[in-house]
């Protein structure tokens, strides 16, 4: 019998912020760019559970969140601090499993088949998880236990913050049937707006395609969702942790075409992602740069290499001249954002 368990953090960069900070402890903390008073133009990164009362969303604007919510705590994006925290919560959590994933910043699967064997067992992990992240990192998880990933990740985040959801395996079809279906990893909104077209809100409805309608509405990944909307799921829990890419972005304080102020954000986005580059000893092959206009049109434009490398000047010459492409569109540009990918470890 597999058992996977699934950890999310609650609200996370916030709950750390209301841990460092006991004078800000019950009010709505707001995470992210700065408001500037409702001129800000950057996004909320995450907030508290106060302020998602407000209405107040991850990736909202940041002037959106000012409007409905004048009077939180707004704070700026401390990720160092988050990685710190969030690394020392990834130690904690590998102990309890016979196999461990990392995903992200604040959230892990574990395989517990062999040390729990029931999912009576598992739950008392999954209640000391609970426990010692209290204690020692006095922080909030969500947890969902399941026979699968799939399952487990849909049931840490049916009860939130500091949920404790278990699904076993005569209750996953039941459990799945009235959710909506953007609940499952790779069904976005613009899935779920097709779906709805179809008629279809919820995974028990979902069940109702074939198979083969699936893959004609969706191709290869509809074979996933005819597969999710029952549950199924093999793949593994995997130690294996593949950054796929490093970037920066950034939203000027006013749109512009001016080369100085552009080429300034391309030399900082370069050094930022080079000094990631050699922290961890990744070459890259690929430079992106996004460009957003003012009319919110965003563009990407790529270049490869020849050959792997960890060159700062390349990230900030390519990027330059990929600049000079978009800038053949005469719009000004909101924001502009330099990536490397196709990274490979040394
Ligand atoms: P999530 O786990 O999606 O969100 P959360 O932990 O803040 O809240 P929840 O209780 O619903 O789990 O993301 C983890 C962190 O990643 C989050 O604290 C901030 C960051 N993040 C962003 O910076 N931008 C985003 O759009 C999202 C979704 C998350
Ligand atoms: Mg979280």
């Amino acid at each position: 019998m597999r058992i996977v368990i699934h950890v999310d953090l609650d609200a996370f960069f916030a709950a750390i912020e209301e841990r460092e900070r006991p004078e800000i402890r019950g009010k709505p903390v707001i995470v992210g760019a700065d408001p500037k008073a409702g001129r800000g133009r950057g996004v909320v990164s995450t907030c508290n559970y106060e302020a998602r009362k407000f209405g107040i969303r991850s990736g909202m604007p940041i002037a959106v969140a000012w409007r409905k919510c004048r009077t939180a705590v707004y704070l700026p994006v401390n990720f160092e601090l988050y990685e710190a925290v969030s690394a020392k919560i990834m130690q904690i959590l590998k102990r309890h499993a016979d196999r461990f994933e990392s995903w992200g910043i604040d959230e892990a699967y574990l395989d517990v088949s062999k040390r729990a064997g029931s999912y009576d067992r598992a739950i008392k992990i999954a209640k000391a998880i609970k426990a010692e992240i209290r204690q020692k990192e006095k922080l909030t998880c969500s947890i969902g236990i399941g026979p699968n990933k799939l399952i487990a990740k849909i049931a840490s985040g049916f009860k939130k913050p500091d949920g404790l959801t278990v699904v076993r395996p005569s209750q996953m079809l039941e459990f799945l049937r009235p959710l909506n279906p953007l609940v499952i990893p790779g069904i976005g909104p613009k899935t779920a707006a097709v779906l709805r077209d179809l008629g279809i809100t919820t995974i028990g409805q979902l069940r109702r395609l074939r198979k083969t309608e699936l893959s004609e509405h969706f191709g290869k990944v509809g074979i996933w969702f005819y597969e999710a909307a029952r549950g199924i799921d093999t793949s593994p829990v995997q130690e294996v942790w593949i950054i796929k890419s490093i970037g920066r972005q950034h939203t000027f304080e006013r749109d512009t075409r001016d080369i100085k102020l552009l080429y300034a954000q391309i030399k900082e986005q370069a050094a930022d992602i080079h000094s990631e580059l050699v922290g961890q000893r990744f070459l890259y092959r690929t430079v992106t740069l996004t460009v957003r206009y003012q009319d919110f049109t965003t563009i990407q434009r790529s270049k490869s290499l020849a050959t792997p490398t960890q060159s700062i000047e390349l990230i900030a010459g390519v990027s330059k001249e990929l600049l000079a492409l978009a800038l053949r569109d005469p719009r000004k540009i909101r924001l502009i954002g330099v990536r490397v990918s196709r990274l490979i470890g040394h």
